[in-house]
């Protein structure tokens, strides 16, 4: 029996060099942005700005916070909604949160190469996966079996809430668990993951013991509009090649997709652009993308481009990029080369560092039914 692999050994994985920064986008002269939005007045450039700041006050505290790493509390359903007093009011319940963080991150600090360890047999799995910022899994038929039994209803739910649903939307489509309501399917996932070396692995790149936080169901078909058409007002504009390319506003964890039906590239195929993790979105910038796309500025529809173009050239940076690469440029190319899609004849299990760059959903024929959960 090898010994297992430390924390220390584990920072100390290969990484390949790669790309270290997202691709910047030249908006003045970009076909849906520069070229037929208004040229953005004094005001125009206030307002954007007025819209953007509380935004950068919310991602700068939720990363202060550790927010990210709180796990769904009992009761929990969905996203925070209420806006900013709603967010303020739900403070409370999430400050014993934030202090254990703290006093995790100070703990595991002195525990050094000891924070956590790796099994060796997921050493391979754990290297990969820091270096590329992907893994691909299987689980067997009876694990499978088991997960489907565990949301055969919250599944049956869904399917009706989306068809009484005049339209179908993001959130429309997905169904948030939490550990209380659901304890047997976070514990169930969570020991499959750990089986198939999906939790070490995870812990290597994000340097401390994990488990599942969230956890949600997904069902996708092609009746997603929201996918579709994203530059409709500009005549003669196609959806390009890299459409909802993007990486995520969350810090501090990483995300697994479990597919429960059978997908392939036609029916929204999960993919990940391989090592783009090592460009993920840092500092100022990292703060900045992810405010730009809270604010709602990344939406592509007229009104929303219009404010987004008119903040100032520096300021002009989101999390959701993909949409905005021309096809045919080096910067949507160099994503398409290393573009990594899972489909089920590979696996049914993804994990991603999901600040790297990665897309999945659009589906043209059929059906996805998917989980997707925070390893945290
Ligand atoms: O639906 C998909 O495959 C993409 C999901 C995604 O981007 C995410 O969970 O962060
Ligand atoms: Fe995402």
């Amino acid at each position: 029996m090898s010994k297992p692999i430390t924390s220390t050994e584990a920072r100390e994985m290969p990484r390949s060099p790669g790309s270290r920064k997202l691709p910047v986008v030249d908006y003045d002269n970009h076909p849906a942005y520069g070229k037929v939005l208004d040229k953005p007045t004094f005001g125009m450039r206030l307002k954007a700005i007025k819209a953007l700041l509380p935004w950068i006050g919310v991602v700068w505290f939720k990363k202060a916070a550790r927010f990210d790493r709180i796990p769904a509390l009992p009761g929990y359903k969905g996203h925070i909604k209420g806006g900013f007093a709603g967010r303020f009011l739900m403070l409370r319940r999430y400050i014993p949160y934030i202090v254990k963080a703290y006093t995790d991150d100070i703990a595991g600090f002195f525990k050094g190469s000891k924070r956590f360890e790796i099994d060796p047999q997921f050493k391979k799995q754990a290297e990969e996966f820091v270096d590329t910022g992907f893994l691909v899994s299987n689980l067997d038929e009876d694990e499978l079996t088991r997960l489907k039994e565990l949301v055969a209803e919250p599944i049956a739910e869904l399917r009706k809430a989306r068809a009484e649903a005049g339209e179908q939307t993001f959130i429309g489509n997905t169904k948030f668990f939490n550990p209380g309501d659901h304890k047997e399917l976070f514990e169930t996932l969570a020991k499959y993951m750990r089986r198939h070396g999906m939790l070490d692995a995870a812990s290597a790149l994000i340097g401390r013991p994990v488990t599942v936080t969230h956890l949600l169901i997904q069902i996708n078909d092609p009746k997603d509009a929201y996918f579709h058409n994203v530059f409709a007002d500009v005549e003669g504009m196609a959806d390009p090649a890299t459409n909802y390319m993007h990486v995520d506003t969350s810090y501090d964890m990483v995300k697994a997709v479990v597919y429960l039906n059978e997908v392939g590239r036609d029916n929204g195929a999960f993919s990940y652009v391989l090592g783009s993790h090592h460009a993920r979105p840092v500092g100022w910038e990292g703060i900045l993308r992810r405010a730009v796309d809270r604010s709602g500025m990344s939406y592509t529809k007229r009104n929303w481009r219009q404010l987004f173009y008119s903040l100032p050239k520096g300021l002009r940076k989101k999390c959701t990029f993909g949409v905005d690469l021309e096809d045919g440029s080096e910067a949507s190319n160099a994503m398409l080369n290393r573009e990594f899609y899972i489909t089920s004849d590979q696996g049914n299990m993804g994990l991603f560092a999901n600040n790297g760059v990665h897309r999945g959903g659009i589906t043209k024929t059929g059906e996805r039914v998917v989980f997707f959960a925070t390893i945290g």
